[in-house]
């Protein structure tokens, strides 16, 4: 009686394919099938008179082009994603009934959105903010959804203070402004009012908030979950995406100069890599707790501005996602997807985590209005690899034609079908906790320790990081007019540590904060950035050049870095052909005009002009800007007086050429690091 439900890694893709429709080398027809014979004059009475009613196929153009557009999202409005695959280290059997995270041969089909949460859909990637991560599984039980960030805490502990959050952060309602930033006063007054929100501020503030790709960022489910095995014994967990290129960031500087000359940073850098076949790899991992210890972390774990220190429940990695596949098409994948912490197989469940209660119900809700009905599941992008057969009928834009005259249960007329599956027929039951109260509109005392994590993660950051929140502190709180709520912020994390207050409070107008401190000292290495895979791979290099070139050199040092994943990208007075020695040649994508050291992660001055001042000067600026973002920069034996002259020589992370083969070697090790903050910057 069962349905068909083998899947494969292709499955999603073959059941996407009967949708796709390639217009190329077609005729233009109406959405009625008529081919048309005009499309560019709507048909009048006379050709200098006025336009019919009667003209159908421009009414039903026009029509549909008003209609184009769907609510953006309230939150996450701006995403990017991509197709792609999971597959299991290891069989998770005793903890899990989830068939997919027990059958280590599957690939199961997965599609990810990622997101910045406070900008409109055309803001800017960069912007500082958490990002979000969800993955859907394509799952033979039905789809999965791990909707989560790259931050592993949330603001807030009860979800019924949601709209009060994103009403604080996003633009203010009198004039809209400012787009995707939180560097405003009603932000800053909710967290003042909201203590709880101080643990995630930290994050918020930190090197997190500005990643460099979402290929190089984590991912966090944020809430404990259950996982419930066969037997029906439940252990709690936490899911962790670590991604294999390690995590790093842009600097500050940086993502405000891309939001305005490349506001798709991370699109295109997401878009290009799968392109170039440098697909995004991120492991899957697990803190498992034993029911028993619910009580033992020292905090409550199911409060969601709490993490589990990796030190003390470590993260076993499980599996392992692949970014393979770029959408077809932008609005009907990535705009339509529909996440929804409610899509559960069996093996995975809730616990009372009250921001998660709170999200159970909010995602349903929210498609409703913005895909516009019930009937969100069909969409291509949001169905099952699986069939699905209940009694739900009809609705705006139903597609499935269901057959007989029986929708509702219980029956006689379909012999009582469709019908309940039992657990072990493969029935979703829910864990059986007990769970009893009176009804009251309260937060545990367990829940009131808002500054101890706060302090943990400040504990656990490198001197450089915590420069950058210090920085990003001061940013936001200089654009705060309310003197007050400066004052607040400022005494407010005064519990977190004195040490971080007394570095902005004077130059954000505030007093220093006259009480506070923290008796916490243990801090959590994992936290720190410092301690993240460093690899070269797909790791960009601007590649200054001008005709006459040394070829072979450059062949050499070129065919080097692309061997190690490296991506050079050609720079030089004009896009096209670019002539070097002996007959070698280049082709330039990029002039100054077009490309700024903040889109790279290296240079790499080859050649300077001997004819163009200008170009020299614009090098020059192109390197002085690299050098202050603390990125590497390498320089041929040709431009070897050059980099003396302007004083880069000798500088950390500055590789300059005397043995062509011990330079390369250097130079590549020196773009695997990223970031020389050893350098003297003022
Ligand atoms: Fe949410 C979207 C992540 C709390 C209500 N959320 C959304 C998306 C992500 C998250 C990644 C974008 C999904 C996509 O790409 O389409 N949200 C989180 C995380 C949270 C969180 C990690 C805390 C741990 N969210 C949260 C709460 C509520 C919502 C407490 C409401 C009570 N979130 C929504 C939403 C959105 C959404 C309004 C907007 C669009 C959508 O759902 O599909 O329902």
């Amino acid at each position: 009686m069962d349905d068909e439900r083998k899947v494969n890694e292709n499955s999603k893709n073959e059941q996407l394919e009967s949708f796709r429709v390639d217009d190329e080398g077609k005729f233009l027809t109406t959405n009625q099938g008529l081919k048309v014979s005009e499309d560019e004059f709507s048909l009048k009475a006379g050709e200098r008179g006025p336009t019919l009613l009667e003209d159908f196929h421009f009414r039903e153009k026009i029509t549909h082009f008003d209609h184009e557009r769907i609510p953006e999202r309230v939150v996450h409005a701006r995403g990017f994603a991509a197709h792609g695959v999971f597959e299991l280290y290891e069989d998770m059997k005793d903890f899990t009934r989830a068939k997919f995270l027990q059958d280590t041969a599957a690939k199961t089909p997965v599609f990810v959105r990622f997101s910045t949460v406070n900008g409109a859909r055309g803001s800017s990637d960069t912007a500082r903010d958490a990002r979000g991560f969800a993955t859907k599984f394509y799952t033979e039980e039905g789809n999965y959804d791990l909707v989560g960030n790259n931050i592993p805490v949330f603001f807030i502990q009860d979800a019924i203070k949601f709209p009060d959050l994103v009403h604080s952060f996003k633009p203010e309602p009198d004039n809209d402004i400012p787009q995707a930033s939180t560097a405003h006063d009603t932000f800053w007054d909710f967290v003042a009012n909201n203590q709880e929100s101080a643990h995630m501020i930290m994050w918020i503030m930190s090197d997190r908030a500005i990643p460099r790709s979402f290929r190089m960022m984590e991912g966090f489910g944020v809430h404990t979950f259950r996982l419930v095995n066969d037997q029906g014994k439940a252990h709690f967990v936490k899911f962790h995406w670590k991604p294999l290129l390690g995590v790093h960031s842009l600097i500050w500087d940086e993502s405000h100069t891309l939001a305005g000359i490349d506001p798709d940073f991370h699109r295109n850098d997401l878009w290009h890599a799968i392109e170039n076949g440098f697909y995004p790899e991120y492991e899957l991992g697990v803190q498992i707790l034993d029911e028993k210890d619910e009580f033992n972390l020292g905090f409550d774990i199911l409060d969601a501005t709490k993490l589990w220190p990796e030190e003390v429940v470590p993260v076993q990695i499980i599996g392992k996602m692949t970014l393979n596949r770029n959408v077809d098409n932008f609005f009907t994948e990535t705009e339509q997807v529909a996440f929804h912490l409610g899509n559960v197989v069996p093996g995975i469940d809730f616990t009372n985590d009250p921001l998660l209660q709170g999200r159970l119900f909010s995602y349903l809700d929210t498609q409703l209005i913005r895909l516009g009905g019930p009937n969100f599941h069909e969409i291509p992008i949001n169905r099952p690899v699986v069939p699905f057969h209940n009694n739900q009928r009809e609705g705006y834009h139903r597609q499935t034609i269901n057959l007989g005259k029986v929708s509702y249960h219980r029956n006689s007329l379909a012999g009582n079908t469709p019908k309940p599956a039992s657990p072990a027929e493969g029935g979703y039951e829910t864990y059986q906790e007990k769970v009893e109260g009176r009804k009251i509109r309260a937060r545990s005392d367990s829940f009131n320790d808002h500054f101890s994590q706060a302090t943990l993660f400040w504990n656990s950051m490198s001197p450089t990081e915590k420069k950058h929140i210090v920085d990003a502190f001061s940013f936001e709180l200089s654009n705060v007019k309310s003197e007050s709520v400066r004052q607040q912020v400022v005494d407010m994390f005064a519990n977190v540590s004195l040490e971080l207050t007394n570095s902005f409070a004077q130059f954000v107008g505030a007093n220093p904060p006259t009480s506070g401190g923290s008796n916490v000292t243990q801090s959590s290495p994992a936290l720190s950035m410092e301690h993240t895979i460093n690899s070269p791979k797909t790791l960009t290099v601007a590649v200054i050049v001008t005709e006459g070139f040394n070829g072979p050199n450059l062949k050499y040092v070129l065919n080097r870095l692309t061997a190690e994943g490296i991506m050079p990208k050609i720079i030089s007075e004009k896009i096209g052909v670019v002539e070097g020695t002996n007959g070698i040649t280049l082709k330039a994508e990029y002039t100054f005009l077009t490309a700024k050291s903040v889109q790279f992660d290296s240079v790499y001055l080859v050649s300077a002009s001997n004819d163009s001042q200008k170009f020299n000067q614009q090098a020059a600026n192109f390197i002085d800007q690299a050098y202050a973002h603390y990125k590497p920069i390498g320089a041929s034996a040709g431009v070897k007086n050059w980099m003396q002259t302007n004083n880069l020589a000798g500088k950390p992370g500055v590789v300059i050429e005397d043995d062509m083969v011990q330079f390369t070697n250097d130079f590549i090790t020196a773009i695997s690091k990223q970031r020389f903050w050893k350098r003297n910057i003022i």
